[in-house]
Order: structure tokens, then C-alpha cells, then sequence
């Protein structure tokens, strides 16, 4: 295990309307685990962990915990937990999910994280928010139609896979604004994306997702 690549943070910018959304993205091996430099450990009490969380697409694996234990606070203990996590199921594309905060909130920060020993430890997804007010929201659009086109708006683009190197591990992500704000949403929508179509285990093991609320 590389000790360099362990340390590593990459960071990603994304432009968007009025502001510079940053991706923070940490790789660990390290017990305890989701304990990162720059990136928050999962919270408990963060704005999503009353939210409803509703699948709009895909499928989610049977052996999956399922979409709650994305904001039920906690997080697996060990590398290989699928009772702990979300993931869709094998040999798919991945899946589109929304998760209701309930109201309205400023929003400072989405995290996210996720645990593998392997090609299941990476996120790739595209996040959208909403406040629901545009008159042609849409809350689920199908995976053939473009969110930007019905009422939500790309906040950015989350890839943390490496082209090189062992792909295991816990990621967290933190995707932030320069403005200190997101913005103010009451929807988020989670368009996730598979790792890898090698084989039929590239989707992700999501454990957690944290908003916070600025
Ligand atoms: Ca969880």
C-alpha cells in the first residue's frame, strides 16, 4: 500500500452559475475508519438524518441495507459490510435517488462516503439540488431526461477513481461553495453512476450522506 496515494487529496473545481463549488475527495485505509484530513467524519446529526430518501431509478441489490441507511448516521465496520450499505444491484448501470430534507435550508455542504476492499469503494455520480418552486420541477425524473431541464440544478460532478493504483479503501467526499453556501434546497438528487463494467461488481457501497446545513 502506497503511503503517498493514502495521503493523497484531490480536488476538483466545477463551475456553476454564480459560484466555484469545490470536491474535496479523501482515500484512507486507516482504523478507526472515515477519519480524513480535510473531509468530515459522518455526522449524526446533520440536516439529512430525518430525510426521506426515494429511489427514482435503477435498482437497489437485495443484499443491499437499503436507501435508509444512507442517513441513518452510522457506518459499517468493516470494509465488507453490505448489510451496512446502499448499493445497486450487480451488473447495473447504477440508479437515481432523492432525498427530502423536509424544507427548504441553506445548504454549506454534501459529504459522502463509502466503503470496499475493491472496485466498490469509489463514488461516481452527478449531484442536482431543488427547491421545488420551479414551475416545471419534476421530483423524478427518469434516467432518459435531464434534471437540469426540470426544475434542478447541477451542483457537481463526484469521480474519485484513479487510473492507476489499489482502488479499496473508505472515501469521503465534501462538496462545498466558495461563497460558503450551495444554495438554498429543499431536494437533493443523487444520480449515481458504476465504478467499472469488468465485471458485474461496480456499484458502489454508499455508507453514508451528510448535509450540512451552513
Ligand atoms: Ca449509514
Amino acid at each position: 500500500m502506497n503511503s503517498v496515494k493514502l495521503a493523497a487529496i484531490a480536488i476538483l473545481f466545477a463551475c456553476a452559475a454564480n459560484a466555484e463549488v469545490t470536491v474535496t475527495v479523501e482515500r484512507s485505509t486507516a482504523v478507526p475508519p472515515f477519519r480524513f484530513a480535510r473531509v468530515p467524519s459522518p455526522a449524526t446529526n446533520d440536516a439529512a438524518a430525518n430525510a426521506h430518501v426515494e429511489l427514482i431509478a435503477g435498482t437497489v441489490d437485495r443484499n443491499s441495507a437499503g436507501l435508509p441507511s444512507l442517513v441513518d448516521g452510522r457506518v459499517p465496520g468493516a470494509e465488507d459490510e453490505p448489510e451496512a450499505n446502499l448499493f445497486f444491484r450487480g451488473d447495473s448501470w447504477g440508479g437515481r435517488f432523492r432525498i427530502d430534507l423536509g424544507a427548504p435550508i441553506d445548504i454549506a455542504a454534501v459529504n459522502s462516503y463509502s466503503w470496499h476492499p475493491g472496485s466498490r469503494a469509489p463514488q461516481v455520480y452527478r449531484l442536482y439540488a431543488s427547491d421545488g418552486s420551479d414551475p416545471r420541477f419534476n421530483p423524478a425524473p427518469d434516467v432518459k431526461s435531464d434534471p437540469a431541464k426540470s426544475g434542478w440544478r447541477e451542483i457537481a460532478f463526484v469521480d474519485t477513481r484513479t487510473k492507476e493504483g489499489d482502488k479499496g479503501g473508505q472515501y469521503g467526499v465534501s462538496i462545498t461553495d466558495s461563497t460558503g453556501s450551495l444554495g438554498r434546497y429543499r431536494y437533493l438528487l443523487v444520480d449515481v453512476f458504476e465504478t467499472e463494467s469488468d465485471d458485474p461488481w461496480g456499484n458502489t457501497f454508499y455508507s453514508e450522506i451528510d448535509v450540512v446545513k451552513k
